[in-house]
């Protein structure tokens, strides 16, 4: 189906995304990994292993000293998306996309799990969204043209858990969704759902994930998060990563599609790297066959952005040693629940900026064959071993389960005694699996296990769904598209914020459109306690409603506190009402290094009259803050305090091509009549048409100084490259 094309100066229009919906029809189906580039050459650079870059997309802060480049790193990079309103996530995504994410991971509302169906609509959800067929057509909609707008796939992702697991995984792959988790020791372990039904589930979605092409992320992060010490629960990983793998293998699922979900276990204080690099060379050495998509332990990351960034860069260091398929990049939103856009984005960047940095290390350095690093990998995988041996003389995966094996604080074969208990017979929806009839038969296509297709048709038995004429997977038109009925809908969110979605009127926004939500730091310089009480009454005093601490340092228990409290400005900015100062017309760096080496540039300068402030003029001319000498212009200073004459004498003796006068005193508008004296005296000596005449200082205003005779003038703000780049235009 084709898609509309994206405007790059205009916000997505959501109401016109969710139009039509009923009629849209995904363009692809499975999973795709990112186009290699070996040898891909941009700016002066070659990289090793980068990937096709972007057709538009913003790069990382400092790429303005590197032309503007933007390489992409091999990993497929993940964002994790949960704002509770899908119609905000759509423009989220567009921003992660923009990036460096192509793999979006819609989290569910917390509990999605225990829903004995596919729920309908779009309803608002807390701690991520409800994940309905109707919000995952609009955002691969919405995704299909972002995807166009950046040049690259991008892969859509969600759960197949829970009660509901088979049916969401049919309504996933009619929808087009790329990526899914599914692995049924998560029901098992986490959700209690009945461990019989679940694996059963887990057959019949297995398959289809199969058919749809998609890449499967197993759930063992899950047992990192939740152990008490998550470095001990290495071996029982290796356990969890092997079941699921196995299972999806024997089931039908292609070992590419088959991701194992990692973790660091530790992390400093501890010496992390010590421990993270062996096991996950561990996991390389068992699991060679399968891809790894590596995420950052939530269990380790608080509520400080730095402490996460930190972590996430080393998780990545890992990464890159042992060659991950996707990073994904967990943000400080799951430590404090601030899923907003600036920290989904700027984890994007973390991973773009580490990954390219790290390009080609493994040309450059290699993990040794011998030592610690091969001991203590060869130490988990025994204990995995053991571990598993142990299962099977228990009587199985669910007698183990029964017999607490499992996130058990010891490490294996040492043993806590706490591990998470289920009964085969106990849980949610135990007893709920139904042997089939003989004359069982589901006209369905990549239905698992029996399937009695010959009672009707011989040959369609390697095809049932050729009975109906195909099923919704062959025949997307017989899928029933049922729109909001409720009232928890997104026309009606929508309907308030309409000036807003329009761009006419701006609230600031973290999560939701004119949610209100503001970031404030604070330093106090106090303990904690008095810091605390002291941030809420200075928010009080911004006028912001409900405020909220999300975030306090110690910096000194007595002499200082950092504290970061979130709280609603309720406020509208008319667009219409900003005065927005027009963009400097400037030169680029290049082309005022390619004009002055072209022809020289020879300036004089100093501060003139009674003036001594000549801090202002010497960062306009030191090459140490980017002043004019940079770009290869001669520069002579002639000091504080030059008389005019002085000045343009000097610019005539050394044959300078422009005069620079700097002014701050301004009592009895000193500094303009300065600067007309200058425009005087060259006059009256016949040079002033020759030279270029720029006058500058914190109160000069470019109108007041052309009045007096100068050609330019500068005020607070200017920087060097400002009066190089009016230079050169000037001279032209
Ligand atoms: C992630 N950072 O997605 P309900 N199934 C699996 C999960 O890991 C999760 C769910 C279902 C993590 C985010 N993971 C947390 C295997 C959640 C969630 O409806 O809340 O049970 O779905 O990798």
């Amino acid at each position: 189906m084709s898609t509309k094309k994206l405007d790059p100066n205009e916000r997505m229009n959501i109401e016109e995304i969710l139009s039509n919906l009923a009629d849209y029809r995904p363009r692809r189906k499975g999973w795709t990994w990112r186009e290699p580039a070996p040898g891909l050459k941009m700016g002066d650079f070659t990289y090793r292993e980068a990937t096709q870059p972007l057709k538009d997309s913003v790069p990382l802060i400092t790429a303005h000293h590197f032309n503007n480049i933007d390489p992409q790193p091999a990993p497929v990079i993940t964002t994790e998306i949960a704002s509770g309103r899908f119609e905000d996530d759509i423009r989220r995504m567009r921003m992660a996309a923009h990036h460096g994410a192509d793999h979006i991971m819609v989290i569910r509302t917390a509990g999605q799990s225990h829903f004995e169906g596919l729920i309908e609509g779009s309803p608002q959800g807390v701690g991520g969204v409800p994940v309905t067929r109707k919000q995952v057509r609009a955002q691969r909609k919405a995704l299909d043209m972002i995807e166009d707008e950046v040049g690259r796939p991008i892969n859509f992702h969600s759960y197949v858990s829970g009660v509901a697991g088979p049916d969401i995984a049919v309504m996933f792959a009619e929808e087009g969704v790329n990526g899914v988790h599914q692995d049924p020791q998560y029901n098992v372990i986490y959700r209690n759902i009945n461990m019989v039904r679940s694996f059963v589930d887990a057959c019949e979605s297995k398959k289809i994930i199969q058919w749809a092409g998609q890449a499967q992320i197993d759930g063992a992060h899950n047992a990192n998060a939740t152990a008490k010490d998550a470095w001990k629960v290495m071996p029982e990983l290796m356990v969890q990563h092997a079941i699921n793998s196995l299972f999806s293998y024997k089931v039908g699922v292609p070992k590419e599609n088959i991701c194992l979900s990692t973790v660091p276990p530790s992390s400093a204080p501890g010496p992390s790297v010590y421990m993270d690099l062996p096991y996950a060379v561990a996991l390389r050495d068992f699991f060679n066959e399968y891809r790894m998509r590596a995420q950052m332990h939530t269990k380790y990351i608080e509520s400080s952005t730095r402490d996460a960034t930190v972590t996430h860069v080393l998780n990545m260091l890992i990464s890159k040693l042992t060659s991950v398929d996707i990073q994904s990049t967990i943000t400080p939103d799951e430590g404090r629940n601030v899923p907003w856009h600036i920290y989904n984005i700027e984890a994007c960047d973390t991973a773009k900026q580490t990954l390219i940095s790290l390009d080609g290390l493994m040309d450059m350095v290699q993990l040794k064959d011998e030592g610690p690093l091969r001991e203590a990998a060869r130490e988990i995988k025994e204990r995995a071993v053991l571990f598993l041996e142990e299962m099977i003389e228990k009587g199985g995966y669910f007698a183990s389960v029964e017999a607490g094996f499992f996130v058990d604080s010891g490490c294996y074969p040492e043993r806590g005694g706490d591990g998470i208990v289920r009964k085969i017979d106990g849980g949610v929806s135990a007893d709920s699996v139904i042997k089939r009839e003989d004359d069982y038969f589901a006209p369905v296509t990549a239905h698992y296990g029996y399937n009695n297709v010959a009672q009707y048709d011989k040959n369609a038995e390697s095809d049932p769904a050729s009975l109906i004429g195909g099923c919704t997977f062959e025949v997307p038109d017989k899928i029933v598209y049922i729109d909001e009925l409720d009232e928890d809908n997104v026309y009606e969110r929508m309907k308030p914020l309409a000036d807003y979605h329009s761009g006419r009127v701006l609230r600031p926004e973290m999560e939701w459109m004119a949610d209100g939500t503001v970031l404030i730091n604070l330093m106090f310089p106090c303990g904690v306690k008095v810091a605390e009480a002291a941030a809420l009454v200075a928010a009080k005093q911004m006028n912001l409603t409900d405020v909220e601490i999300i975030h306090r340092e110690v910096l000194h228990g007595a002499e200082g506190t950092r504290v970061e409290l979130k709280g609603k400005l309720n406020i509208d900015i008319d667009v219409d009402s900003l005065v927005i100062p027009p963009e400097p017309d400037l030169l680029s760096d290049d082309e005022i290094f390619a004009a002055i080496a072209a022809k020289p540039m020879t300036v004089v300068c100093g501060t003139i009259g009674q003036d001594e402030h000549s801090v202002g003029l010497r960062e306009i001319i030191d090459i140490k803050h980017g002043g004019i000498e940079k770009y290869g212009i001669k520069v002579h200073y002639l000091g504080t305090s030059v008389p005019v004459e002085k000045l343009v004498n000097a610019a005539v003796e050394l044959d300078a091509q422009a005069i620079l006068a700097s002014v701050i005193i301004s009592h009895d508008d000193i500094h303009y009549k300065n600067i007309a004296g200058i425009d005087q005296i060259a006059k009256e000596m016949g040079v002033r048409e020759r030279l270029i005449f720029v006058a500058g200082g914190t109160q000069i205003t470019p109108e007041i100084a052309e009045e007096n005779g100068a050609d330019a003038g500068f005020g607070r703000g200017t920087k060097g490259k400002h009066v190089a780049s009016f230079l050169v235009k000037a001279r032209i």
